[in-house]
């Protein structure tokens, strides 16, 4: 496992006061990370502040860290932490972004802009594997909680170890959280399989609403508006029904559509090798991984649609 450079570490040593900002519409990486970093810094009686974009996914509502989150802001810090963010636009942010003597960039996206003062980009399968890296370089004692959120940021990211981006690092680092706590099968449970009726009916209805694209290997799935607020007005379901679009025998690409308005989407897509995706999230404005990306979409679907079949046909058999 690969040492956290001496100026990272020196910036979160030798700084007093800290704002942690993650990407929009936050995921259990980017939540992981927050509070495991931030507990980590105010054990080391730094003071940790929280910007982050609320209300959060029901099953990454646990953390008792939370109650942390959105308190008043300072005017100023000495470190602002974005975190499992790869752009600066992508970032959730104040509307008048308090003055810092450090922007620190802490990520795993491919895509990075580098827009910190100071960042640290590795490819690793989760942002909350560098946290880890950096709690022990710190020389934090890693908590039960700190523990439970290194380890959603990493099942979360990872498709609970199955997707490509699992390294060995990925294994390290959850062995040695099994150090820390034995059993995290209650916590897997809940982040990826538990989900309440409405949910449950959801993943039927986008399921249900799979259809192949010309004989070719992507899946496209829509939750329209209707089906939306027919079952609880929010898309508060987790990344799991994107991945399930990837579960069907023959499929290599997916794209999860949810109508979020009237003819307004978020779209998530999902790629196996050696297919890369984040392109077209680029495109339109969003970010992500070659083999997961996401991004809002108000265009006309079938643009889209061509999108995902020019991927296919310019990539096919590379790789
Ligand atoms: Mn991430």
């Amino acid at each position: 496992m690969k040492k956290i450079p001496d100026e990272i570490l020196n910036c979160l040593n030798n700084n007093q006061r800290f704002l942690i900002l993650l990407h929009q519409k936050p995921d259990g990486d980017a939540i992981g990370s927050a509070v495991a970093l931030g507990k980590g810094l105010k054990q080391l009686n730094k003071t940790v502040d929280y910007y982050i974009d609320l209300p959060l996914e029901d099953k990454l509502g646990f953390f008792n860290e939370i109650q942390y989150f959105n308190q008043s802001l300072q005017d100023s810090y000495d470190v602002i932490v974005f975190m499992d963010c790869s752009s600066n636009s992508f970032a959730f942010a104040p509307a008048e972004m308090p003055a810092a003597k450090t922007k620190l960039v802490i990520d795993h996206h491919k895509s990075n802009a580098h827009y910190g003062d100071l960042n640290f980009v590795e490819i690793t399968g989760a942002t909350a594997e560098i946290v880890f890296r950096i709690l022990k370089g710190l020389q934090v004692v890693i908590d039960e909680e700190m523990a439970d959120a290194v380890f959603t940021g990493i099942t979360t990211d990872t498709g609970s170890f199955q997707f490509s981006n699992v390294t060995v690092d990925t294994h390290l680092i959850a062995s040695e959280l099994y150090a820390i706590k034995t059993n995290y099968a209650h916590l897997s449970k809940r982040l990826h399989t538990q989900k309440n009726i409405d949910q449950m009916k959801m993943t039927g209805a986008a399921i249900h609403s799979l259809e192949i694209l010309d004989s070719m290997p992507i899946a496209l799935m829509i939750l329209d508006h209707d089906t939306i607020f027919k079952f609880g007005g929010t898309i508060n379901i987790t990344d799991d029904v994107a991945n399930l679009g990837q579960n069907t025998i023959g499929v290599s690409i997916t794209a999860l559509l949810k109508e979020i308005d009237a003819g307004e989407y978020r779209v998530s897509l999902r790629a196996k090798f050696p297919y890369d995706i984040h392109e077209i999230a680029l495109k339109y404005g969003g970010g992500g991984h070659e083999r997961a990306a996401g991004f809002n979409f108000s265009g006309d679907i079938n643009e889209l649609k061509r999108d995902l079949m020019d991927v296919y046909e310019n990539q096919n058999g590379e790789g």
